[in-house]
């Protein structure tokens, strides 16, 4: 009898061990074409916790889940004003800098930059910074005004424009994206957060819906690269992932990205921890993973979008280490503006005059 309950209890140990040392995964929610795939399995065989790995292409579907509480999720890439909101609603876990040993990898300058939406650091720390700028088809482009796009008044004025819709454009489904982009182009603010001022700009962006195929934040990548638009306002990145993936593809649409002579809006893209994270050690190593320069080198091969990991820079082929539209020279940093979280009430007339841009309601 005491052999036999012995052996069920061998039997039973030998089942349950293995489910009793759970599996240590981690939950990701990044935008979309935003790692290098092969980054994530190395990371799972390197260090045998299994990556669940979900994707956005707005702030506004992160925030929205980050609301509703309970996301379930370990690791999120908010962009700043987002990072600035998360962290003074008390969302976001404070980092232990301790605990990522590849921290000191930060770029000084990036990282500065970050602070201004999250005093001290406390709560991110950067993933990938770019500008945000006009991607198009060199030919496509050419044909019709017989010169290249170096200006925003060549996308946002409605007679410019009007000359490309024969052959698409997209825009940003992003209101603190592009509002910001008009108010500069208007010669306002561009971090105004001034009723007047956001109302003419979204006036501005309203009056070119008719020449606009789709607002829409990541399909212009292959809308891009199959030769199916012929302009998209556009991530620094993303535009030139789309040309990778034409030339891959031996399309011979040839595209160009161009952060205009008006000044284009830089942004950062931070890692952060939900507070609620149901995993914050695979978290912490996550993170730190990504840090490493070889990871954040690989990265931005596969993205195009620079790194906060300074020593990545140094990894890369000059091709993509010198490509200013990838690291801004410092005459176009010159030219960038950054912007700051709305409060809430300007927040919700943003969205409203989104909505208003995009249906002319
Ligand atoms: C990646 C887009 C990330 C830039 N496709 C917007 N935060």
């Amino acid at each position: 009898m005491k052999k036999q309950i012995i052996l069920a209890l061998i039997a039973f140990l030998a089942v349950a061990a293995p489910a009793g040392a759970a599996e240590r995964v981690v939950n990701i929610f990044n935008w979309s074409d935003y790692i290098d795939p092969g980054v994530l399995a190395d990371f799972t065989r390197e260090t045998g916790i299994k990556v669940l790995y979900d994707t956005y292409d707005s702030n506004e579907m992160l925030e929205a889940r980050m609301l509703a509480g309970a996301t379930g999720y370990d690791v999120i890439v908010p962009s700043g004003p987002l990072l600035q909101r998360l962290a003074s609603a008390g969302v976001l876990h404070t980092l232990d800098r301790k605990r990522l040993t590849n921290a000191t990898n930060l770029w000084p300058e990036i990282d500065r930059r970050l602070q201004l939406y999250d005093p001290g650091s406390t709560h991110a720390v950067d993933y990938a910074w770019f500008t945000t700028g006009v991607a198009y088809n060199v030919a496509k482009i050419n044909a019709r005004i017989g010169k290249p796009i170096t200006s925003w008044d060549q996308v946002l004025r409605a007679d410019s424009l009007k000359k490309f819709s024969d052959c698409a454009v997209y825009m940003l489904d992003s209101p603190e994206d592009m509002l910001p982009i008009v108010l500069n182009y208007l010669k306002l603010d561009p971090n105004s957060k001034n009723p007047n001022d956001l109302r003419r700009a979204a006036d501005l962006l309203g009056g070119l819906r008719r020449n606009v195929k789709k607002f829409h934040s990541s399909e212009y990548i292959n809308a891009l690269a199959n030769g199916d638009i012929c302009l998209a306002v556009a991530w620094a990145g993303d535009a030139l992932q789309a040309r990778n993936r034409a030339r891959e593809a031996g399309a011979d649409a040839n595209i160009a990205f161009v952060a205009p002579v008006e000044g284009a809006l830089i942004s950062l893209d931070s890692l952060a921890i939900p507070i609620d994270a149901p995993h914050l050690d695979e978290a912490y190593i996550f993170i730190d993973y990504l840090l490493r320069p070889d990871v954040a080198a690989r990265n931005v091969r596969a993205t195009n979008f620079a790194s906060g990991v300074l020593p990545a820079r140094k990894l890369l082929d000059p091709s993509i280490a010198n490509d200013p539209s990838i690291y801004p020279d410092e005459a176009t940093m010159r030219r960038l503006f950054a912007t700051t979280a709305p409060d809430q009430p300007t927040q919700k007339l943003m969205t409203r005059l989104w909505t208003m841009v995009k249906t002319g309601r």
